[in-house]
């Protein structure tokens, strides 16, 4: 795929509304229960799909089609969505790996003042638009590989200028690239070293404070933060969701990643959106999650860079019936990934997944963690026309291979965004 203009803008070409179909595909829906579609068509007007399912079914009075793509028996899926990135900051925490691989812990580090508040100062030396064309590599390495929608969290500024500057990075990547972001305050991430042991200070004077200006300015879509020995206490962190609550912002949490301090529980009680890593989760708490509808949102990259060897809760969470999707959690410390095929490879490899549990955890279950089900997530009349061909014989190649993206076309908001060099574009 070519790059991108860095500050083009996104329009709708002349037309681009009428009705396209792509036909001769074999569809797998995402639908929970549904079974692939062989021989099916997918038509699409204004940027939704209004039909799909078998050719045969076709609506006989299909208007003036703009364009029909043959698709060649290619496996047509909803596209990719990663919903739990840290996408934007500054520099990077090489050196740290080589601590850790000489014996150092994740945890021995942060409290040396390393760790996240080594990202602080990095991502503080940097303006919004630096901010966004370092974040851009990562992002299009992401819609390389077909993804319609990323999640972007704040969390490396912690300052209220700072965390708003983040957030309007990511506001402004989704003006220059053809993708859907939504963002997540995180500037309960970590407390900066002129707060050390402040917490409750940092969290009255910079986190509700910021909440406050960056939903004033339309920046933030959902509440996160770091419940950990590490970062913050269930009773801090209920302080930062009470002001979601009145601000009328759902919250999401990155909970039982290192220990288990009831976070899980905490959100759920929130009715949050999801809990994510749960290394840590007490399997009781799955169906505390379940019940909530809280999506449990696991975070693999996270484990294999930090060599975890606590694995979440799968058997619990399946029993229970809680939601699970995956996610690359991209950030420069723990999971400096930028694949959602290696994160599903590593979902079934690492935590025992099923080939349908990945692609659902990076389709329909991750619109669910981000509240955008009703939007995207599945190919069903009326949603968005978010989708991806592959050139694979098995959708169970998506999930097995290392380091290979056998992406054909993608097509995001009706929008023929990408294609290999053979596709009818
Ligand atoms: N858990 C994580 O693994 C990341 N944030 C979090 O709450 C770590 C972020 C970093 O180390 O930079
Ligand atoms: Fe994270």
């Amino acid at each position: 795929m070519g790059r991108w203009n860095a500050m083009q803008k996104f329009q709708p070409k002349e037309g681009e509304g009428a009705p396209r179909l792509w036909t001769g595909a074999r569809i797998a829906t995402l639908v929970k229960g549904a079974l692939p579609i062989e021989n099916g068509a997918l038509l699409i007007e204004d940027g939704q799909i209004t039909y799909v399912g078998p050719e045969a079914g076709l609506p006989a009075n299909v208007s003036a089609i703009r364009e029909r793509f043959d698709c060649g028996g290619r496996w047509l899926l909803p596209s990719f969505i990663d919903c739990h990135t840290h996408l934007i900051y500054g520099g990077n925490r090489a050196m740290e790996f080589e601590m850790r691989l000489a014996g150092a812990t994740y945890e021995e580090i942060a409290r040396a003042g390393g760790g996240i508040v080594s990202s602080v100062t990095a991502t503080n030396a940097l303006s919004v638009d630096q901010l966004v064309k370092t974040a851009l590599p990562r992002l299009d390495t992401l819609i390389a590989e077909g993804i319609s929608t990323v999640e972007i969290k704040s969390g490396y500024a912690l300052t209220i200028e700072g965390e708003l500057n983040m957030l309007r990075a990511a506001r402004q990547l989704e003006k220059i690239r053809p993708v859907r972001i939504v963002t997540s305050w995180l500037a309960a991430h970590a407390t900066p070293p002129a707060y050390k042991g402040r917490n409750g200070d940092y969290i009255s004077d910079i986190v509700i404070p910021g909440l406050r200006a960056a939903h004033a300015e339309g920046l933030v879509d959902a509440v996160d933060g770091f419940c950990e020995g590490i970062a913050f206490s269930p009773a801090e962190i209920a302080r930062v969701f009470d002001e979601a609550r009145a601000l009328g912002l759902p919250v999401k949490l990155h909970a039982e990643q290192l220990s288990d301090l009831k976070g899980a529980k905490l959100a759920a009680g929130y009715g949050a959106l999801s809990a994510d890593h749960l290394e840590y989760l007490a399997d009781e708490d799955a169906a505390v999650l379940a019940a909530a509808g809280t999506v449990a949102v696991l975070l693999p990259g996270a484990f294999y860079t930090l060599r975890e060897k606590q694995l979440p809760p799968v058997k619990a969470l399946r029993q229970a019936g809680a939601s699970i999707a995956l996610a690359t959690d991209s950030n420069p410390g723990t999971s400096p990934l930028t694949s959602l095929l290696m994160t599903m490879n590593m979902g079934a490899t690492l935590f025992g997944l099923t080939v349908e549990e990945c692609l659902a955890g990076v389709t329909r279950e991750a619109a669910r963690a981000l509240g955008l089900l009703s939007e995207t997530g599945t190919l069903e009349i009326g949603k968005a026309a978010d989708f991806t061909l592959w050139d694979i014989e098995r959708p169970a190649e998506l999930v097995y291979r290392i380091g290979f993206n056998p992406l054909f076309q993608r097509v995001w908001n009706g929008r023929i965004t990408s294609a290999s060099a053979g596709a009818s574009a």
